[in-house]
Order: C-alpha cells, then sequence, then structure tokens
C-alpha cells in the first residue's frame, strides 16, 4: 500500500510520504515532448491515454508517493459550457461571463459527457499505477473557479469578478451553490473512476476578504465535504493558499483530512493551534526548490523539525515552477528520504 494511504488511515511514518502539487507538467522534457503532439492543452486533457501517460512520467523519474491526475481545474467551467482556452504565454482565457445572467448562461447538459475522458484516464491511470502509489484526483474550489470564469482571466487582483460579487451578493452565493454542486459532482466520478484521495485548490483563497470569507470559501468547502462524504469516505485534502489566520477556522471547520499549506504558513503556529489528528502538507517554497543546494538541504530539515509529532505529507506550498532544475528535485527526494 502507499505510504500516503497508510499515512491517511493513521499509520504515521518517518520519513513522510511525498509528491509535489504540479509535478506533472513543463519542467519535465518528456511532457514538453508529448504536449507538442497536442493541438490544444484541452486536447492533452481529454484524450485519455496521454493524459494518463503525464501523469505517470513525473514518477517514472522520481520516488514520489503519489500520482497526480493530470488534468484543469478548468475543466469545470469548460463542461458547464463556458469557453475556456490557452493561450501560450498568458495562461487561460474564459469567454465572458457575467453574475447577472447566472443560472441562464450554464448547464448541467452534457457536463458527464464532456469529463468522461477524464474518468477513463483515471481507470487507465490505475490499471498501471504501482500498488504502492497513490493516484490523487482534484477540482477547483468553488471561490477559486468563480473568480476565472467572472473575470474571464488569471490576474492580479480579479477585480471584475469581486465587483461583480460585491454588487450582487445573493446571485454570487447561488453561483457559489451551483460550482459546489458541479465540484463535487466531479469529484464523486473522480472518486468511482479509482482516485484514492482528492484535492481542492482553493488557489485564490487569500484574494476573499475576512469578512466573507466563512460564506465564500469556508461554506462552499463545507458543502462540498459534505456531498462527497455522503458515498465515500475518501481522504479530502484541502489546499486554501494565502488565508493566513483563517486556518483556523478552516482547518477546524471544513471537515477535510488534510490541510496543504502554503509557504508563507508558520509551521510552529499551525501545529500549536490546528487540530492535532489534522494532517499537514506541504510548506516549502517552490523558489527553493529552483534556488537548490544546501538552503534547501536545511529547510527541509527544518520542516520536519517542526513537524515532528504530527502526521504529514511532504510536499511544496505551491507548484512546482517551471523553470525548476531536474537534479535539485533529484536530490531534494533524496533528502526527504534520508529524514529520520
Ligand atoms: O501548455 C501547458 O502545458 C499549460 C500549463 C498547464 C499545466 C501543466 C496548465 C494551464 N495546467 C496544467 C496542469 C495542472 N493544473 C495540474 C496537473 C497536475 C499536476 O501535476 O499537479 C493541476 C493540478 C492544475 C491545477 C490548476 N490549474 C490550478 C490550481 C493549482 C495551482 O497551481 O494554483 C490553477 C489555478 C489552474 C489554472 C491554470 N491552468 C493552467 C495555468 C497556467 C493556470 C494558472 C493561470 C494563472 O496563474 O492564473
Amino acid at each position: 500500500m502507499s505510504k500516503l494511504l497508510e499515512l491517511f488511515q493513521g499509520r504515521t511514518s518517518s520519513p513522510p510520504p511525498l509528491w509535489f502539487m504540479r509535478q506533472a507538467g513543463r519542467h519535465l522534457p518528456e511532457y514538453r515532448q508529448v504536449r507538442k503532439t497536442c493541438k490544444t492543452f484541452f486536447d492533452l486533457c481529454y484524450t485519455p491515454h496521454l493524459a494518463a501517460q503525464v501523469t505517470l512520467q513525473p514518477l517514472e523519474r522520481f520516488d514520489y508517493d503519489a500520482a497526480i491526475l493530470f488534468s484543469d481545474i478548468l475543466v469545470i467551467p469548460d463542461a458547464l459550457g463556458q469557453k475556456v482556452s490557452f493561450e501560450e504565454g498568458t495562461g487561460p482565457l474564459l469567454s465572458p461571463l457575467s453574475l447577472s445572467t447566472f443560472p441562464k448562461s450554464l448547464s448541467f447538459e452534457g457536463f458527464f459527457e464532456k469529463l468522461a475522458p477524464v474518468y477513463e484516464a483515471i481507470s487507465l491511470i490505475r490499471s498501471k499505477l504501482s500498488p504502492s502509489k497513490a493516484l490523487i484526483g482534484f477540482a477547483g474550489a468553488p471561490w477559486t473557479l468563480a473568480l476565472y470564469m467572472l473575470e474571464g482571466r488569471g490576474n492580479r487582483d480579479f477585480a471584475k469578478a469581486k465587483h461583480q460579487a460585491f454588487q450582487d451578493e445573493e446571485n454570487f452565493s447561488k453561483f457559489l451553490d451551483f460550482l459546489s454542486e458541479a465540484v463535487s459532482l466531479h469529484l464523486i466520478e473522480q472518486v468511482k473512476a479509482g482516485v484514492h484521495s482528492v484535492q481542492l485548490f482553493d488557489t485564490w483563497a487569500g484574494h476573499c476578504p475576512a469578512t466573507h470569507f466563512q460564506k465564500w470559501v469556508l461554506k462552499p468547502t463545507q458543502k462540498i465535504v459534505a456531498m462527497v462524504r455522503k458515498i465515500s469516505d475518501v481522504p479530502i485534502i484541502g489546499f486554501p493558499k494565502g488565508i493566513g489566520s483563517h486556518l483556523l477556522d478552516y482547518g477546524s471547520q471544513s471537515g477535510v483530512s488534510a490541510l496543504s499549506l502554503d509557504a508563507s504558513t508558520p509551521l510552529t503556529w499551525a501545529s500549536e493551534n490546528l487540530p492535532k489528528d489534522l494532517i499537514f502538507q506541504g510548506n516549502l517554497d517552490p523558489l527553493l526548490l529552483v534556488s537548490g543546494g544546501n538552503p534547501l538541504k536545511k529547510t527541509i530539515e527544518s520542516i520536519h523539525g517542526q513537524m515532528k509529532g504530527r502526521p504529514y505529507i511532504f510536499n511544496l506550498g505551491h507548484g512546482i515552477l517551471p523553470q525548476t532544475p531536474l537534479p535539485h528535485i533529484e536530490a531534494c527526494v533524496k533528502w526527504v528520504r534520508e529524514l529520520k
């Protein structure tokens, strides 16, 4: 059994299990090779044998304990009928969506048909994955998805999206409910197809004002956890990036099994103030992995020291950056494996 699943079942081990967010992707030459054969990024996400291939690539190179499904958080808006494309250099572009036209502009019609190749990729990955490795599925959290969908792209402040949310809170709450349902359904299908765990990426949770955190971040997360829990006790990892002391509420009230911590979270503070049985994940600055050498080694040891006495998964505070030198990843994995 995978060390990651053993941890979720309550068996803590040292060294900790390890995987990295965005471990499949542009830093790997073999990924870039496969990517070149597809016209669009979604062609890769929706071609099961290719999605399976790039999911497994990082495990062929590095001794990770888990694979993460190769897909994207923006398959949900795509499956709900919003046009999504990926431009080289600018990131995702979504067709304009106005909160005032919701719910007319989106629908569940064709949702599962559109996402069927994702579930097919999961079955394929499971048929090839060693029993000692786990497969992690994922989705974007409603708040983060709503920002992309209303803004039409990723940017620094999501001003257009937040303006709409502030001006029509009632409809925005309905929009978040609708997205919570879509996310839950997508996660449940992933579980049925064979993922061992799921991660909820709330990458832009830190953009939510404190006054609205309960309503816009915490409540949708609780809904999703409750819906998934109705059909499965699959471990759910929450990644509410950049929320600072709101981690106290998120950690104790969201219902997630594990909490992925960004690089700015002080681990001793988190450890002292969050439920003792809550599994931690993450925290290593992705730029330290780019930088490498002794500072990287010292930080790995420091994280391990601060996590002592609590179950944790070694990971980054955010995704691997495309410029990360592969020998640094190799060294990092080796140093984690040598921890006592
Ligand atoms: O041409 C390419 O190769 C496009 C680059 C790329 C890749 C490799 C995108 C576009 N998405 C992905 C894969 C991806 N996205 C994974 C794969 C599995 C893995 O190895 O981890 C995952 C988990 C995601 C999730 C994702 N997509 C998030 C949440 C995690 C995070 O990094 O914050 C977000 C915010 C997205 C949106 C997105 N998709 C792609 C890009 C470049 C972005 C970010 C754009 C932005 O900064 O706003």
